[in-house]
């Protein structure tokens, strides 16, 4: 008994050092809402002790989260949606530099590329996506730095493109490399979600280079960074590739 107290007093006091070294105070709030030290170490069979040790828990941890969430992922279960009386008006700008630092982006010469298990790699124009079947959806966009905010994205659903490019939806990943070096990679099951779209417009309106014109994936079954914007390549995969934010601690399959 005595030497259990001990064990979580230690634990208590190792887990505080880890969340102080964790600069990202979302990261922070995942962590804590999501593990003890005691229930790391049970579950890594880590030594709490040693630093690096713990990183690599943390990491083993977030890793087992990506495949409970895969397992939990309903494909046919839809996110909320919202009437357009409850748009937030300007909708938040997010990204990991300033607005004054957005890209401007030239949508003639722009081409969507395109590679991996993919049968048909012709580059796409914008003209061609806004010729494709539209759909759009008022849904609330939850960002991990502490706010949310409904909003209103139109475009072609990413099954049906996916579709149209022959992917190979049996392939385990979609990677997303954007014009702003930002890079993403999401599950299949999700990018064949009837509520992920490559979103051309916002509120009506052409993307706004801040938006991620001249395309962004939308996705309401997933926090704000899975969703790329400014996307200039798409590949299909079944090697994992991780993404900015991803890399740096934030858990991969990021469900919201
Ligand atoms: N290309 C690119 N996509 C990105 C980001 C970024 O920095 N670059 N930031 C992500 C994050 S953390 C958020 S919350 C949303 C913000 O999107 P918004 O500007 O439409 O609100 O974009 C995501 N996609
Ligand atoms: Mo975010």
């Amino acid at each position: 008994m005595k030497k259990t107290i001990i064990v979580q007093e230690q634990g208590q006091a190792m887990l505080a050092d880890a969340l102080r070294k964790i600069e990202e105070p979302s990261r922070r709030q995942f962590l804590q809402r999501s593990l003890t030290l005691g229930g790391l170490a049970l579950l890594t069979g880590c030594d709490v002790s040693d630093e690096s040790s713990i990183d690599a828990g943390l990491n083993q941890v977030s890793r087992f989260n990506d495949k409970v969430q895969g397992l939990l992922f309903d494909a046919s279960r839809l996110a909320p949606t919202y009437p357009d009386s409850m748009i937030a008006r300007p909708f938040p700008f997010n990204a990991f530099y300033g607005e004054d630092e957005v890209r401007q982006i030239d949508g003639d010469s722009w081409r969507l590329e395109l590679s991996g298990l993919v049968t048909r790699r012709k580059p796409w124009s914008l003209a061609q996506l806004r010729a494709l079947p539209q759909e759009s959806q008022v849904t609330r966009h939850i960002c991990v730095e502490g706010w949310s905010a409904i909003g209103k994205w139109g475009g072609v659903p990413f099954a049906h493109f996916l579709n149209l490019i022959g992917a190979d939806k049996t392939a385990k990943y979609v990677g997303f490399k954007c014009d702003d070096d930002y890079f993403t990679s999401i599950d299949m099951a999700t990018a064949l979600h009837p509520q992920t779209i490559m979103a051309l417009t916002y509120d009506g309106q052409e993307l706004p280079p801040k938006y991620g014109y001249p395309m962004k994936l939308r996705m309401p079954t997933k926090l704000g960074y899975k969703n790329p914007k400014h996307i200039r390549a798409i590949y299909v995969t079944n090697t994992y590739t991780g993404g900015y934010w991803e890399d740096q601690g934030y858990n991969w399959f990021g469900g919201s």
